[in-house]
């Protein structure tokens, strides 16, 4: 019997830091390898038939990180786009992001940017990263773009859950079926909030540079049998 493959899987990649302590590493170690676990796992979920893989690479809250650290972490695009974007045009994977860019550094920026460019054509799977984003200000923004579009007169009705959703940064994707953290830590961070409302949740003791194409394989094996269970009346 073939499963049902989730159509939006979206991650919080946690557990760098830790992966490079246990090896006394420096962190930016952790997140080099954390760099490279990105590619394997998008290929992985590319190959199994899913339609967006949504990423948390940078939340709003880790600019209070260490500078250093905030450093290295921007240079990570660059290092991730010359490294594998090759193998994303092959494979049809198509670069988007969610969150304010404006924060960033000019060059991180172009990179990103310039990926989103060269990719916008590829039509397997999206990758998109959420960067310097926070779920609440996701939908905070939603609601004052809402006011804009009432008090203009573009939009006469009251809001409805329907129409919020085209509010969102991510108006455009399918609702997230299943959402994985690594690291065993039980919480949301202030990841997708309002789009996570019905997803199935999937945590690990994996730390992210660790968690293999075949984990994320069982995650979605998982996600495919207990939707079976809980689902509606037609399956099984
Ligand atoms: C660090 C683990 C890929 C989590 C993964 C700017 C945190 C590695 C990207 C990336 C980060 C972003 C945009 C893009 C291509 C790649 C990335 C950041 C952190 C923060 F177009 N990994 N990655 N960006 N980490």
């Amino acid at each position: 019997m073939s499963i049902k493959v989730p159509e939006h899987i979206a991650i919080i990649m946690d557990g760098n830091g830790r992966w490079a302590k246990e090896r006394n590493l420096p962190r930016s170690a952790g997140h080099y390898q954390g760099t490279d676990n990105v590619r394997n796992i998008a290929i992985k979920a590319n190959e199994m038939g899913v339609k967006v893989l949504t990423l948390y690479a940078f939340s709003t809250e880790n600019w209070k990180r260490p500078i250093e650290e905030v450093n290295y972490l921007m240079g990570l695009p660059a290092i991730f786009i010359n490294k594998f974007l090759k193998e994303l045009m092959e494979k049809g994977i198509k670069i988007e992001s969610i969150g304010d860019l404006s924060a960033f550094p000019d060059s991180t920026r172009k990179v990103l940017l310039e990926a989103m460019e060269k990719t916008k054509n590829n039509n397997n799977m999206t990758l998109v990263f959420a960067m310097n984003y926070g779920g609440r200000k996701d939908i905070v923004d939603g609601i004052n773009r809402y006011l804009e579009d009432y008090t203009s007169g573009k939009v006469t009705e009251k809001m409805t859950e329907e129409m919020f959703n085209g509010y969102l940064s991510t108006a455009k994707y399918p609702e997230i079926d299943l959402m994985i953290r690594t690291s065993l830590d039980y919480r949301l961070s202030n990841f997708l909030l309002w789009q996570l409302s019905y997803a199935e949740l999937y945590f690990t003791a994996t730390h992210w540079p660790d968690f293999t194409p075949e984990e994320f394989e069982k995650a979605v094996t998982d996600f495919a049998s207990r939707s079976r269970r809980f689902g509606g009346l037609n399956e099984n």
